[in-house]
């Protein structure tokens, strides 16, 4: 694969959920090696340190937990991620999924400036697809897909400038969905892939489907990878875990899928908490599977046939 220009961003957000560590995911990446492991692929990496939120125009909300701090980060990393996204490849260091509304949202802005459509990877247990009034716990890393797709509520938040079309957004990995999102996304052309369908057809089939159409509109792609997406036996840090999720095979299996297509544009590291990390066992999966996608590979052509 081509040489690129990463450029690591810290966004130690950890007010999308009550349960507190996801802040020091940024630290635990670079501890686990990221940057080194992807210099090492031969890419030319910078790392921009920890950016802090917003806090000027901070508003809260009863029902909804730490309101002012989300909006906070939303404003803030949408401008670094426009800004990065036009100089590079940015990856996000998380930071819980929240983050995702200003990642999303900056890299969405400068796709439009660039004249592309802008496709969304959601790898993820869950769906993030609730509306400020049907969450139930009032945890905001359980709405950022909701947001960033341009459901209605919002107002309290940046207006999301370029939303993103259902058709253009591509879930995969679920397996614990509210009733409320579940209502909610029937009414969206968001492609859903939950773990039955990857039982059934593998990771490849709902992913290549999904490429192609990335491809067909000579679009940007952005990769949101949630720690819960992996099974928790491979990946204990985090959560929110929920079991029976994507082996370490299929998690790889997706990255070198991804990498082969050359349309990977941003990428999201996220829900990581290494508090709840053993030895940073974790961590280093992250680490493994963004290089996988970043070229890593066993062999550097299809291994002969044993046939
Ligand atoms: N995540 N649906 C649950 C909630 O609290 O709304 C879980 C959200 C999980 C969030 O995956 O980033
Ligand atoms: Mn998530
Ligand atoms: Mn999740
Ligand atoms: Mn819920």
């Amino acid at each position: 694969m081509d040489t690129r220009d990463i450029i690591l961003i810290g966004a130690p957000v950890d007010s999308g959920k009550r349960r507190r560590g996801c802040l020091m995911g940024p630290d635990a990446y670079r501890v686990a090696g990221l940057a080194e492991a992807l210099s090492g692929l031969g890419h030319r990496v910078s790392d921009l340190g920890n950016i802090a939120p917003d806090l000027s125009d901070a508003p809260s909300d009863p029902k909804l937990w730490a309101l002012g701090e989300t909006v906070g980060w939303t404003t803030a990393l949408a401008r670094v991620a426009e800004d990065a996204a036009g100089r590079g490849m940015p990856i996000f260091m998380g930071g819980d999924h929240a983050l995702s509304m200003g990642s999303v949202a900056g890299v969405a802005v400068h796709a439009q400036r660039c004249g592309k459509p802008l496709f969304l990877l959601w790898l993820d247990a869950h769906s993030d697809f609730h509306s400020l009034e049907s969450t139930e716990t009032g945890n905001l890393h359980g709405v950022s897909v909701a947001y960033l797709a341009g459901r209605a509520g919002f107002t309290m938040f940046p207006p999301m400038t370029a939303p993103i079309p259902g058709q253009n957004i591509c879930m995969i990995g679920l397996r614990s969905v509210d009733p409320a999102e579940r209502a909610a996304l029937r009414e969206t052309e968001i492609h859903l892939a939950d773990m039955r369908h990857i039982d059934e057809y593998g990771i490849r089939t709902p992913l290549a489907d999904f490429l192609a159409r990335v491809e067909a509109a000579n679009g940007l792609l952005h990769v949101s990878l949630d720690v819960d997406f992996l099974d928790p036996d491979i990946a204990p840090a985090v959560g929110t875990t929920s079991p029976g999720g994507a082996t370490l095979r299929e998690a790889h299996l997706a990255m070198e899928i991804l990498c082969d297509s050359g349309l990977v544009s941003s990428l999201d590291l996220v829900e990581l908490n290494p508090f709840l990390d053993e030895r940073g066992r974790t961590a280093g999966v992250m680490v493994d599977l963004t290089a996988s996608l970043l070229g890593r590979r066993i062999f550097d052509r299809p291994t002969r046939s044993l046939a």
